[in-house]
């Protein structure tokens, strides 16, 4: 009995939610430019609270054939950015991701060192600035990186594409442990020399799967990989993703 009015409040809820949502004319978007000035050559961005103050920021990473360096923009929340500091990330770096890899509130960031077979983690120290790098070496070439929770323990853990060609075609997952670090690598095969991956839940089962493509020969085929051994929230451990 006592749980009829907590139901009736959601019930109620949800129909003005739905309400507001039709009663207005869907109206094309509109962007409007204006430019960052970034340093030479930027590959690669993410975005994420580095500061903590829920303004979205953005880190840039940029390389040469010498050099690559990641710069933080901190945000205004008016869609401008302030630079607050750079520092060099390895000169093979070629992808960036951010994500709160140690639940302190701060985005850290995850970059991919490409040839170096690494791939390199900066924990956010609050303020914008980063703590000193931590490397994790991988068996293949890592062109990209995806960071998302693949089993819903609340941590990020971190996809791989092994830009390599046959026999070595594989994605790597590493399972965050919630404090910057990550378990061990596990591959699964793929096909084509896998660049860039993406994760949604593609056959609905709650679970988050990946589709990654292939950049070089063979057929058009691009590898779905289903993530479908993490059905117990409370009992999700072990990696297991099957194609
Ligand atoms: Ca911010
Ligand atoms: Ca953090
Ligand atoms: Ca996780």
């Amino acid at each position: 009995m006592n749980r009829t009015p907590y139901h009736c409040g959601l019930l109620i809820i949800s129909t003005l939610i739905v309400f507001a949502s039709n009663s207005f004319p869907q109206v094309a978007p509109t962007f409007y430019r204006s430019d960052i000035t970034v340093g030479n050559s930027p590959a690669s961005l993410a975005v994420g609270d580095i500061n903590g103050d829920g303004k979205p920021d953005m880190a840039v990473l940029a390389n040469t054939i010498s050099t690559a360096s990641v710069s933080i923009y901190l945000s205004n929340g008016d869609g401008t950015f302030n630079f607050k500091t750079s520092f060099s990330s390895g000169f093979t770096s070629v992808w960036i991701a951010a994500g709160d890899l140690n639940g302190d509130g701060f985005a850290d960031l995850v970059i991919a060192n490409g040839y170096s077979r690494s791939v390199s983690v900066f924990l956010a120290n609050g303020d914008g600035t980063f703590g000193p790098r931590s490397d994790i070496s991988l068996p293949g070439r890592i062109e990209s990186i995806l960071l998302a929770d693949f089993n819903a323990d609340g941590k990020p853990d971190l996809a791989a594409p092994d830009f390599e060609f046959a026999p070595q075609m594989s994605i790597s997952i590493l399972l965050g442990n919630g404090d910057g670090t990550f378990g061990p690598n596990v591959e699964y095969p793929t096909l084509n020399t896998p660049y860039v991956v993406v994760a949604d839940d593609f056959n609905k089962d709650g679970n988050l799967d990946l589709a990654i493509n292939g950049q070089f020969g063979g057929p058009a085929t691009l590898p779905v990989i289903s993530n479908n051994s993490w059905l117990d929230v409370g009992r999700r451990s072990s990696p297991s993703m099957n194609r």
